[in-house]
C-alpha cells in the first residue's frame, strides 16, 4: 500500500541523474526527509542488465532499512525481482490491465499523466496514484510543454486517487503545488543535482510541511 502521506516528497533517481554515488545520494535524501523513492534508470549512460539489477538491489536495501517505499519505473519484471513496493508506468508503457496480470493482487501502480482525460482514464483502469506533469519546464524532459499549476487543481477535482506533481519542481514552487491540492511533489534535479542532497531534501520538506 502506498498512502497519501507517503507521496509528500517523492524522489526519483537513476545513475544518469548524478555524478555522485547514487546510494550515497539516496541515503542523504532520505535523511533529509524524502518519503518515497523511485528507481528510474533512464538517460544517455544508463546501466543495463546485471548492472541495473545490482544498483537496484543497493537502492532497494537502503529504502528497506530506512522504511521508505521503493518504486521501480517502467520495468515490471525488475519490480518483482527486487521486491519493490510499487511500479510506475508512463503513457507509452505497458497498459495497467496487462501489468496487473503479472503483478500480485493490489500491487501499487503509479501512472504518469499530462491531461485530465489521461488522469480520469488511469483512475478508471485501476491506478493507485498519478504522477502529473511536467508542471514547469524542465531540462530532464526537454521539449515537453509544461501543463501548469491549474491542471493540478483540475485533476484533483476529477479524480479520487492521490496525485504527485512533477517537472521543474523546486524549493520556490513546492508550496504552491501542495496548495493546489497535490498530495506531494516529485523531483529529480532538485535533490540529485544538489551538492548536499540532505539539505536539499530538508528545505523542500520545510516548504511542504508549511501547507496543511
Ligand atoms: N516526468 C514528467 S517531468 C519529469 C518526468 C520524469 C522529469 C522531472 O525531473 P525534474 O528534474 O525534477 O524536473
Ligand atoms: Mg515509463
Amino acid at each position: 500500500m502506498i498512502n497519501e502521506k507517503d507521496l509528500l516528497l517523492y524522489f526519483i533517481m537513476g545513475s544518469d541523474n548524478t555524478k555522485r554515488n547514487p546510494s550515497q545520494v539516496l541515503q542523504e535524501a532520505i535523511d533529509g526527509g524524502v518519503t518515497i523513492f523511485q528507481y528510474r534508470e533512464k538517460g544517455l549512460h544508463v546501466k543495463k542488465g546485471e548492472d541495473k539489477i545490482q544498483l537496484g538491489k543497493q537502492l532497494r536495501k537502503i529504502c528497506q532499512e530506512k522504511g521508505v517505499p521503493f518504486i521501480v519505473n517502467d520495468d515490471i519484471d525488475l519490480a518483482i525481482q527486487l521486491g519493490a513496493d510499487g511500479v510506475h508506468l508512463g503513457q507509452g508503457d505497458e497498459p495497467i490491465k496487462e501489468a496487473r496480470e503479472k503483478l500480485p493482487n493490489n500491487f501499487p501502480i503509479g501512472i504518469s499523466v499530462s491531461t485530465i482525460e489521461e488522469a480520469v482514464l488511469a483512475e478508471q483502469q485501476g491506478a493507485s496514484y498519478l504522477g502529473v506533469g511536467p508542471i514547469f519546464e524542465t531540462a530532464t524532459k526537454p521539449g515537453k510543454k509544461p501543463i501548469g499549476i491549474q491542471t493540478i487543481r483540475d485533476i484533483t477535482e476529477k479524480v479520487n486517487i492521490p496525485i504527485v506533481a512533477i517537472g521543474g519542481v523546486k524549493k520556490s514552487n513546492a508550496m504552491q503545488i501542495k496548495k493546489a491540492g497535490a498530495a506531494g511533489i516529485s523531483v529529480i534535479t532538485a535533490i540529485s543535482q544538489a551538492g548536499d542532497a540532505e539539505q536539499a531534501a530538508r528545505e523542500l520538506r520545510e516548504q511542504l510541511d508549511k501547507v496543511q
